[in-house]
């Protein structure tokens, strides 16, 4: 069976993989003339989502990817469900309930309708959509769990108001991100992560902060934390960095299934240059770091001077907080301090 060729999907730079469903074929009621949604007739879905499939791969894990067989029944309920006029509205409620699964960042539909009433004989006719969190208007929902769209329509774009969170820099300025973990080889996957961070385009690693251990603070009961802090130097505008650093949890199969419960990556921004955000998806400097010696700690190993704006020194809050909790690992990490990424 062949298998046509799907524009790949670039996850802030980094070309996603693809589950893809063919010739899932039902018998619908779609059509603008009546006989068409009296008698019904033949069509068909190819489902192509797309996923980071590495966690599960990793793991041989089926709760870590999408199921092939989910796919197939949410399409295969709308293909045979309530009748639309529109080839275009079956398309748009299939690509919508994909993209709803966890894990599917875009998804490409094409729907057949082989048997249509056209006055030439023909082989098919079809349509063919790709949405994405963003164009699908789900990119709001997925990340903060809100509900996008407007009521009544759920189609509706989500408009985001341009403000300082979506504004590049004139100049490349400097940010400063915290890496968490407890759950599997966490020392590799920031080695990892600082790779994946650097390659995308509009990041560059500086500098790494010693590593520590650290008790959980706050979620159920779980492992201890490695943590870490990360200086880039950044030219994307702040939430394009906040969509990297999820773009990199999501590599290395982050579920947000509990709050602050056990995770295999967490990048937040703790701070970028002297800007304040308070945004509903997105606050700069990071409220919580201020109070948390698993942040302070390693960030004043890398930046004891760099100036939290409205919060101080890191180095006098670190000093405030203290040490409770957290345990140095190793000083100097990953090895190469002038080329962390590259460790
Ligand atoms: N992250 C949390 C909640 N609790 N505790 C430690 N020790 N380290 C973390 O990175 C951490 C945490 C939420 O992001
Ligand atoms: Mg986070
Ligand atoms: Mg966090």
């Amino acid at each position: 069976m062949t298998t046509p060729a799907v524009t790949p999907y670039l996850k802030d730079g980094v070309e996603l993989d693809q589950i893809i469903v063919q010739g899932i074929r039902v018998t619908g009621f779609h059509g603008v003339y009546a006989p068409e949604k009296e008698t019904g007739q033949l069509f068909l879905a190819d489902v192509v989502a797309h996923v980071s499939t590495r966690a599960a791969a990793g793991r041989d894990d089926l709760g870590r990817t999408v199921n092939y067989s989910d796919i197939a029944d949410r399409a295969a309920e709308i293909l045979g469900g309530d009748p639309a006029d529109l080839l275009e509205t079956v398309a748009e409620h299939i690509a919508r309930a994909i993209l709803e699964m966890d894990g599917v960042h875009c998804v490409d539909v094409i729907v057949h309708k082989p048997q249509a009433p056209l006055h030439v004989e023909f082989r098919d006719v079809a349509v063919k959509i790709r949405r994405d969190l963003r164009s699908g208007g789900l990119w709001a929902d997925k990340r903060i769990g809100s509900s996008a769209g407007a009521p009544g329509d759920p189609f509706a774009p989500v408009l985001v108001p341009k403000g300082p969170a979506d504004t590049r820099p004139a100049q490349p300025l400097r940010a400063y991100l915290a890496l968490g973990g407890n759950i599997g080889d966490v020392d590799a996957t920031f080695r990892e992560a600082l790779w994946e961070l650097h390659r995308i385009p509009g990041i560059s690693v500086q500098r790494a902060s010693s590593l520590f251990k650290t008790r959980p603070v706050g979620g159920p009961e779980q492992d201890d934390f490695l943590n870490a802090v990360v200086e880039v130097e950044t030219a994307l505008a702040p939430r394009e960095l906040l969509a990297a650093c999820q773009g990199v949890e999501v590599l290395h199969g982050r579920e947000r299934l509990v709050e602050n419960g056990p995770r295999t990556l967490d990048v937040d921004i703790l701070a970028y240059g002297d800007l304040e955000i308070d945004a509903e998806d997105l606050v700069i400097p990071h409220p919580r770091a201020t109070s948390r010696a698993f942040v302070l700690q390693p960030w004043a190993t890398l930046a004891p001077e760099f100036e939290v704006a409205g919060a101080g020194r890191v180095a006098d809050l670190a000093a405030a907080v203290g040490t409770e909790g957290v345990e140095l690992v190793a000083a100097q990490w990953p090895a190469s301090p002038e080329a962390p990424h590259q460790a």
